[in-house]
């Protein structure tokens, strides 16, 4: 770990073992193979996430079992969000798809297959498109997602296909537990409820993931938080499945609202609060690597993390496109030189973090957590002007370090959704998610929101515009240690209190 300024914040490598996916500090203990693989997948590398995206093809349409958060209608959501229909495409669609936006997003680095329902479930489908483009455009790197139940049988298939990141949802690893969210599964052709359900379903995902890891495949498990389900054992599943070699754990929140019309949302059923997700991300992160930067996409989802660019490439528009051999080497040669620069300039600060000179070891100065909510709009730089934002990064700064907790949705306050009478609505909604934040970091402005922000108690900062982020969050955190605002026994005394 290194101490890069005098008395300020460890930045990156400040986050406490195992707190935030495959940050910085992690990415400098890896092994050089599991390196190469993670550096540039947005969703393997919190770090890559802000430079790289990520697409996924629909054409996975059907499933075998039943979650009580999924309605048939919608994306798995075990992989991405209810509430939106994906287009399911061909095979034959899909790789053009790929292509075409793998040609005009030259960061492009990862396709994935995460529904709409389970890429296992359609395994010549989903095989199919993995073949191809493994001919096509051999620099993507290929993904999918899938609930687990016939992965056994697929992996061969999987590390053929030169498949090198697999997700596997597991909920639970007690049938008792499983019981109560998977209603029944299709098993050795007939339908099998309950309890027994969950047994077989729970002996398949752990020995896919055994047999994955033996083979070299990353294993990222995703687990849908369900309060008074599994919250309380989702601790236990995190210890297991990193024993077992998982790579990452990517802890997501029940999305349950009753108009997606789920058995959860038809019931009731809560999801968890942002507090109540990170004191359970926290909890797990001594045992394993947690993914804190995931935005529960589409199973058609196109662009970075965060940004939805599908509406640029529906089947209509890349049908109308003239893709050959020539067009698909000139594509693939851009993306290797971009990706080639983006890599050596992470490493070339993550070696100046090595080389940075360790000062003040002994006597790191002490002051509160704060919380600070970055708009950005990618490149891991504060680049986004506060009225553009549809979504804030939310990032806590404390004398241990800077850690993200999260990225948290909000409406985009000028020109998007709302218009000038809703703006004032849009504005206050906002103010009430970044209700704990007491800084907001952006590259502009306007007067009005900075005047209700500064009055809610968050403060609106455009002095760091374009500055890398935390770097910026540890400037600001050290501002407001020496303006004598982080006294940490009051801070002490008020949770106590
Ligand atoms: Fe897609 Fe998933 Fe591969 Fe990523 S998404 S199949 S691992 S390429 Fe990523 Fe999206 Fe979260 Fe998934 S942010 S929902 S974790
Ligand atoms: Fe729905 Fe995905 Fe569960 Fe299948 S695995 S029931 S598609 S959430």
């Amino acid at each position: 770990m290194t101490i890069p300024h005098l008395g300020t914040p460890v930045s990156a490598s400040g986050c406490s073992a195992g707190s935030c996916g495959s940050k910085s500090a992690q990415m400098d203990a890896l092994s050089a193979d599991t390196l190469k693989k993670v550096q540039d997948h947005p969703c393997y590398s919190e770090e890559a996430h802000h430079h790289f995206a990520r697409m996924h093809v629909a054409v996975a349409p059907a499933c075998n079992i039943q979650c009580n958060y999924c309605n048939r209608k919608y994306d798995c959501s075990n992989e991405s969000r209810p509430g939106v229909v994906s287009e399911v495409l061909t095979p034959k669609q899909a790789v053009k798809k790929t292509l075409a936006v793998a040609a005009a997003i030259p960061q492009m680095s990862v396709l994935g297959i995460a529904g709409p329902g389970d890429a296992l479930a359609n395994p010549e489908r989903t095989f199919s498109v993995f073949r191809e483009l493994q001919q096509r455009a051999p620099d993507i790197k290929l993904c999918l997602s899938t609930n687990g139940l016939m992965l056994p049988e697929y992996v061969a298939q999987i590390a053929a296909a030169n498949v090198d990141h697999v997700t596997i949802t597991i909920n639970c690893i007690d049938p008792d537990v499983g019981a109560q969210i998977y209603p029944w599964i299709f098993w050795n052709h007939r339908r099998v409820m309950g309890r027994e359900a969950a047994e077989i379903l729970i002996a398949q995902q752990q020995k896919g993931l055994e047999m994955l890891v033996a083979r070299g495949i990353l294993v990222k498990v995703n687990s849908v938080m369900i309060p008074g389900i599994n919250d309380a054992h989702l601790q236990e599943v995190s210890r297991v499945v990193r024993a077992k070699g998982a790579f990452l754990h990517n802890v997501m929140p029940l999305i349950s609202e009753a108009e997606h019309g789920t058995h959860f949302g038809l019931t009731g059923q809560r999801g968890p609060t942002p507090e109540e997700l990170q004191t359970l991300q926290d909890a797990c992160a001594g045992d394993m690597n947690m993914m804190r930067h995931c935005r529960q996409c589409r199973a058609d989802a196109v662009g970075m993390l965060g940004e939805d660019r599908g509406a640029d490439f529906t089947m209509d528009k890349v049908e109308a496109m003239e893709i050959d051999a020539q067009f698909e080497q000139a594509a693939m040669q851009r993306r290797l030189a971009l990706r080639e620069a983006i890599n050596a300039e992470l490493e070339a600060k993550r070696n100046a973090r090595h080389a940075a000179p360790v000062l003040q070891f002994h006597a790191p100065k002490r002051g509160r957590p704060v919380h600070m909510a970055v708009a950005s709009s990618g490149g891991g730089l504060i680049n986004q002007h506060f009225g553009h934002a549809k979504e804030f990064l939310i990032y806590e700064a404390s004398s241990a370090g800077v850690r993200f907790l999260g990225p948290r949705k909000a409406a985009q306050y000028c020109g998007g959704e709302s218009d000038c009478g809703e703006a004032e609505n849009t504005l206050a909604r906002t103010i009430a998610v970044l209700a704990d934040c007491e800084v907001v970091l952006c590259s502009r402005i306007g007067f009005e929101p900075w005047g209700k922000l500064e009055s809610a108690g968050i403060m609106p900062n455009g002095e760091h515009a374009m500055e890398p982020i935390e770097e910026a969050v540890t400037a600001v955190w050290s501002e407001m240690l020496k303006a004598g605002k982080l006294d940490v026994a009051a801070f002490e005394d008020q949770k106590r209190a």
